[in-house]
């Protein structure tokens, strides 16, 4: 018998089978296409106690009850359909597992569905990508709190490990776990983005190559922006193309694809109406990158600044660079945990914000050094508005921005595109003012509209007859 069932054998699944498996926890695969079960078990059959399953029937009946079963199966329909396929087999207390990249809304209405059935159901986020599947992801799990319990010891111990902490801990009810994924995966868009651009900048600034860059981020990863994708990035670029002799970087088609979790972290905001610059400007990259032959057209129609930016870049641009996305990236972080505290308060989830940075310190995309300061920032002090406001992160701001804001009048002067460096400055900007222009949009929208307006020194809402007498009326 198994204490856990892995449902769909591709990347994901495969690898957390083995990694429960190592743990020593006994597993039954299964898979649509069931010859993938087949293969499994020719290659990694003797790495553990795995029991083969070709049918759901089979699958259940292998399984220790109340039965639990993880599955790792393409978002979308796909859950549905594997969720169809195995729930008539189930008896009431069983406990089904999402953990692929699912839409938070999707896992409150499957999480409903499955309750009047007499089910239980857990949406977790997974983070890692393959190498954490296997030796320890970060997992965020959501959902049944009860059935949670019934899993809990197994997904503790398969995660990641820092500090002798796990990279795991129940985020709250419904979507809970799905939305906080859906949020690592917007900043993990904007942290992506932030790199690209000072890649982008330092390459056509200072014409280095990408093995000169590839120290560069080498050596930016032993600083405070120390992290996985800064250390992948350096690995990225220092790769070179058995085929051609180039760095592989310099061959590869520059359009970015996107699976939809960044999207939904921005539209999610928007309907909070939580700004996520950084993590929407990161979207729109990928969406404006993808448009590849329209961009060729327009290389060949649209002129850049004339004459602008013809002098060398001083070589401590890179240094500025480095300030510049460290700063970038507290701005990113601080409007992501924004974000998730919007949809607590809506939700009703009372996400633990100091809990989630814990388990993003290990095992996931995102996972940095930074993820410390930010752990540090919640466990000293409660109640925080903006993390921008907390001292470590004010005090890193103040000390960076004239390099941020000299990087950003760099790439404006030779028209090279920094749009998450300059959306995250205007924002911080912005949310440093006590008074904003938004007394003339007011103005403006009253005019066209008679939308009304408050006046700064009475209270009340008002409305000018503007293109009639010019009299302000008040309204209610
Ligand atoms: P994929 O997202 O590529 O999905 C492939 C799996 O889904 C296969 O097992 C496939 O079965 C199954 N499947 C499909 Br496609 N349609 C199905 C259907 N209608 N009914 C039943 N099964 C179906 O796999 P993955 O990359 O391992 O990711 C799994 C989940 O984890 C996804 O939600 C993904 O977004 C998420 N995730 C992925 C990563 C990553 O780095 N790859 C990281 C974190 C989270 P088949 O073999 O029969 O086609």
């Amino acid at each position: 018998m198994s204490v856990i069932a892995v449902v769909g054998l591709a990347t994901m699944g495969m690898n957390l089978a083995r990694n429960l498996a190592r743990n020593g926890f006994g597993v039954s695969i299964y898979n649509r296409t069931t010859s993938r079960v087949d293969d499994f078990m020719k290659q990694y059959g003797a790495e553990g106690a795995f029991t083969p399953a070709h049918t759901p029937q089979d699958l259940v009946a292998q399984l220790d009850k109340p039965r639990r079963i993880l599955m790792m199966v393409k978002a979308g329909p796909p859950v549905d359909e594997t969720i169809d396929h195995l729930a008539p087999h189930l008896e009431a207390g069983d406990i089904l597992i999402d953990g692929g990249n699912s839409y938070f809304l999707d896992t409150v209405r499957r999480g409903k569905a499955l309750e009047a059935r007499g089910l239980r159901f857990i949406g977790t986020g997974v983070s890692g990508g393959e190498e954490g599947a296997l030796l320890g992801p970060s997992i965020m799990p959501g959902g049944d709190r009860d059935a949670y319990q019934q899993v809990e010891p197994m997904l503790t111990m398969i995660s990641a490990h820092v500090d002798g902490d796990p990279c795991c801990t129940y985020i709250g009810p419904g979507g809970a776990g799905h939305y906080v994924k859906m949020v690592h995966n917007g900043i993990e868009y904007a942290d992506i983005q932030l790199i690209a651009e000072a890649y982008d900048l330092l390459t056509h600034a200072l014409n280095l190559g990408a093995e000169d860059l590839s120290r560069i981020f080498s050596e930016w990863n032993k600083g405070d922006l120390e992290s996985y994708l800064i250390q992948i990035t350096s690995e990225v670029l220092a790769k070179r193309d058995r085929a051609t002799g180039r760095p592989l970087v310099d061959v590869i088609v520059d359009e970015a694809e996107q699976k939809g979790t960044g999207k939904w972290a921005s539209q999610s905001a928007l309907d909070l109406g939580i700004p996520v610059t950084a993590i929407t400007e990161a979207v729109f990259a990928r969406s404006l990158s993808a448009l590849k032959a329209d961009r060729q057209l327009a290389a060949r129609t649209l002129i850049g600044p004339n004459g602008g930016g013809k002098a060398p870049a001083p070589a401590s641009l890179v240094d500025d660079v480095r300030s510049a996305l460290y700063a970038s990236k507290i701005v990113a972080y601080a409007q992501g945990f924004e974000e998730m505290q919007a949809a607590s308060n809506e939700n009703g989830w009372d996400l633990q914000l100091g809990a989630i940075a814990r388990i993003w310190r290990g095992g996931c995309i995102i996972r940095a050094r930074f993820l410390n300061r930010i752990t540090d920032a919640y466990a000293a002090e409660g109640g925080i508005k903006n993390l921008l406001l907390v001292p470590y992160f004010r005090d890193a701001i103040a000390s960076t921005q004239d390099a941020w804001r000299r990087v950003i009048g760099v790439a404006v002067e030779r028209g090279i595109p920094v749009p998450a460096f300059s959306s995250s400055l205007a924002y911080y900007d912005a949310y440093r003012r006590e008074r904003l222009p938004a007394n003339l949009v007011q103005g403006l929208r009253d005019y066209f509209g008679a939308h009304t307006y408050r006046r700064i020194d009475r209270a009340g809402s008002f409305h000018t007859r503007w293109a009639q007498d010019g009299e302000e009326v008040p309204v209610r």
